[in-house]
């Protein structure tokens, strides 16, 4: 801007002689999103943080977890209702879009309380220049660069740097403010003759102002997208190969290939392909973990106290493997979030073999990269060799977004007992809740016997001796316990027998199909299901909060 200009000062026609709620709101606006995309290039070209998710995640650490929960329940409710598409996948976006969004109504709030003040100020304008504007910028931008260095586990720079980054940008932000106060209020006394020669009145002025913020606003967001390192998921590609001719298991692989209960058309994948693997987790963004510098201490209550590389472990223990079902907690009857892949990893019984574990070590406590933690009872391992310390999904290493390097695996137990992203485990004794526990979910998170009708296949009717039938199919999940039957019902009729075909291991879930025989009308059908020791699933609808959905899962038909 012309130096000139800062001097200038509007003459009002119509206008009140100081600037109101509406043009505070727009500027607010304006130099918000401008900021957000300054915000947004600095991260993709040299990490710095990006504040809004730091924000949003603070928040999420730091809300009730009734608040969170409720939040996170709309969000589900919305993207369920809307048919949104994958429900994590969308959930995410959405979350940084909430990010944003917050931040730019900050900014307007701010902003705006900033005119207010100002408009009701005495203090001569000589004073106005540029103190008021700092005091803007220190006022959001020191409690945003505070909240900002403790969640931010993503960013490349240096501390330091980045607290300097944060506050001097609010800074320079409240100091545009400012001036763009100082050049829409009018003072009569100080108008020069001449301001209205300069042909600066208040809409060109804001219309001058609009221009520029919009072009850093623009240019900032798209050399941002442009510039910005593969996202995490892609950087899945980058991450090491445990086996470089492993492609991922192919159907013939799979130890159930042969079955001959094929799933009816319209079923969910029975192994699902890890780039689909639905994710949930407490941050914007997954933290990036570098392989070769990694190191996991296992210390506390132990004689022989472990630091380990990630070659020590995928080398110095036996391997084990599992294919596993995981669902989220906040899974609803029906949901997409539930999958299965295979597991590869070490078993904790071997892990701790030669610690020489102290009489009264209990529990691991287990700490990941994101601020998630977790308790995991000795007992308990020493019940279930299964229970390991995963480096592997489908033969290649986990994820970024899905725990990479090291994850935990639990059987029967929803996913929110079992950590990504581990950085540390202690041997205690006492136990100490876990993130979610703390936040009001189940204790044991034990997986709830459920099923789902995934599928009526109009489309895939068959004819058997003179009759016609719809397969009718879906899945059956019953943690580690198995399922034993699957039953279902036609319109309130009797409870019928479906097949099972064999699943990929004692812990993922069984599909199940059941050929119909066609009858015109509209049908209703309701599935059900006993697990492995015989026990019939709850029919009783209940949401997911705070043990996991239950209830009879429902499907219509018009044929
Ligand atoms: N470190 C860490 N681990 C975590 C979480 C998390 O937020 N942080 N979320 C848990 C929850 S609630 C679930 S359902 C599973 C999801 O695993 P996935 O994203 O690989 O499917 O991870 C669990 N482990
Ligand atoms: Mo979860």
């Amino acid at each position: 801007m012309a130096t000139t200009s800062t001097t200038a000062k509007f003459i009002p026609r119509d206008d009140p002689a100081q600037p109101g709620i509406i043009t505070a709101v727009l500027v607010g606006l304006m130099l918000t999103a401008a900021l957000t995309a300054v915000f947004f290039l600095a991260d993709a070209v040299i990490g710095l943080p990006f504040v809004p998710f730091d924000v949003l995640d603070w928040m999420a650490r730091n809300l009730p977890g009734g608040v969170i929960t409720f939040g996170i329940d709309t969000m589900v409710a919305v993207i369920t209702g809307f048919q949104l598409g994958e429900t994590s996948a969308v959930a995410k976006t959405a979350e940084h879009l909430i990010a944003v969004t917050g931040l730019l109504l900050t900014g307007i709030a701010a902003v705006t309380v900033f005119f207010l003040v100002m408009n009701n100020s005495q203090h001569a304008s000589e004073q106005r220049r540029i103190l008021p504007g700092v005091i803007l910028g220190a006022a959001v931008g020191i409690p945003v660069m505070l909240i900002s260095g403790s969640t931010n586990f993503t960013a490349a720079t240096p501390p330091l740097l980045n607290a300097a980054w944060i506050v001097g940008a609010f800074i320079l932000w409240g100091i545009a403010a400012n001036w763009i106060y100082a050049q829409l209020s009018a003072s009569h006394e100080n108008a020069m003759p001449d301001a209205h020669a300069e042909g600066i009145d208040r809409r060109s002025f804001l219309l001058k102002v609009g221009g520029a913020t919009a072009t850093i606003t623009v240019a900032g967001a798209g050399l941002g997208a442009f510039l910005r390192p593969p996202t995490p998921e892609s950087q899945v590609a980058l991450a090491p190969i445990i086996d470089p001719e492993a492609q991922g298991l192919r159907p013939e692989d799979l130890p159930n290939a042969g079955d001959p209960v094929e799933p009816a058309p319209g079923t969910r994948p029975e192994y699902t392909p890890v780039a689909d693997h639905y994710r949930i987790d407490i941050s914007a963004r997954p933290p990036v973990i570098d392989e070769e510098s990694y190191l996991l201490p296992i210390t506390g209550l132990v004689d022989n106290p472990l630091v380990l590389t990630l070659a020590d472990i995928r080398e110095n223990y036996k391997p084990v493997e599992q294919f596993v079902t995981l669902s989220c907690i906040s899974n609803n009857l029906g949901g997409d979030l539930i999958s299965t892949t295979k597991w590869t990893g070490v078993s904790f019984q071997e892990l701790l073999a030669d610690m020489g574990l102290h009489e009264n070590a209990h529990y691991l406590r287990i700490t990941s990269a994101d601020g998630f933690d977790e308790t995991l009872s000795i007992d308990l391992i020493n019940q279930d060799e299964r229970i390991m310390l995963a480096y592997a999904w489908d033969d290649a290493p986990l994820p970024i977004r899905n725990g990479f390097p090291l994850r935990i695996y639990i059987p029967d137990r929803f996913g929110m007992k079992q950590p990504k992203w581990i950085t540390e485990i202690e041997v205690v004794e006492e136990y100490i809740e876990g993130y979610w526990v703390r936040r009001g979910w189940d204790e044991i998170a034990r997986m709830q016997t459920t099923s789902v009708i995934d599928t009526i296949a109009t489309d895939a009717i068959s004819r058997r001796e003179g009759q016609f039938f719809v397969p009718v199919g879906g899945i059956a999940h019953a943690g580690a316990r198995g399922i034993s039957k699957v039953e279902v019902s036609v319109d309130d009729g009797e409870w019928q027998e479906a097949l099972l075909r064999t699943p990929l291991s004692d812990t993922t879930w069984v599909i199940w199909r059941f050929d119909w025989p066609f009858e015109e009308g509209d049908h209703t059908f309701r599935v059900r299901t006993y697990d492995g020791n015989g026990t019939r699933q709850s029919e009783q609808s209940r949401g997911a909060r705070p043990s996991g959905a239950t209830g009879i899962h429902s499907m219509r038909a018009s044929l």
